[in-house]
């Protein structure tokens, strides 16, 4: 049997709070229920995930660290890090592996501190908006990437 590429989903800061607190942006469903989906639609699309998250910035570094090499692509939902963190971008792109940035709310319709992002010029695709499916079409775009079509023989 061959082996399934490896994708890391990596989440950041608060994101452990999801479905308790502000719903009317974030929504209801949990960051377990998001995990819980990745990895039926990873195992449909051929894929492997590793899903972690964490409130420190330098321990979503060692992760990465952990994982260059290893993870033949990254979904990451950065939270704040996103919009401050030049750690996790050159963590990032010391991987040489396609990133696709997750958020679930629209960070353009936003507050303005939120427009800038340190990931999205390394990113192969920005998906932003579109609520947990934003992790779905994240792994959808990175399986296109990364899984070989199959051969008609
Ligand atoms: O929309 C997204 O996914 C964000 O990455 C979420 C971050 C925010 O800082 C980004 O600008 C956009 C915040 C995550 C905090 O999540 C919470 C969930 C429930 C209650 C409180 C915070």
């Amino acid at each position: 049997m061959t082996s399934r590429p490896l994708v890391a989903v990596l989440n950041g800061p608060n994101l452990n709070l999801l479905g308790t607190r502000q719903p009317e942006i974030y929504g209801r469903t949990t960051l377990a229920d998001i995990e819980r989906r990745c990895r039926v639609v990873a195992q449909e699309l051929g894929l492997d995930i590793e899903f972690r998250q964490s409130n420190h910035e330098g321990v979503l570094v060692e992760h990465i660290q952990e994982l260059r090499g290893a993870a033949a692509g990254f979904v990451v939902n950065a939270a704040a890090y996103t919009h401050t963190s030049v750690a996790v971008r050159d963590a990032l792109a010391a991987c040489d592996a396609p990133l696709v940035e997750v958020h679930l709310s629209n960070v353009y319709a936003r507050e303005p501190f939120r427009h800038h992002s340190y990931l999205s010029d390394i990113a192969l695709a920005v998906i932003t908006g579109c609520g947990p499916l934003g992790y779905e079409f994240a792994l959808s775009a990175l399986a296109h990437r990364l899984v070989p079509a199959p051969t008609l023989s």
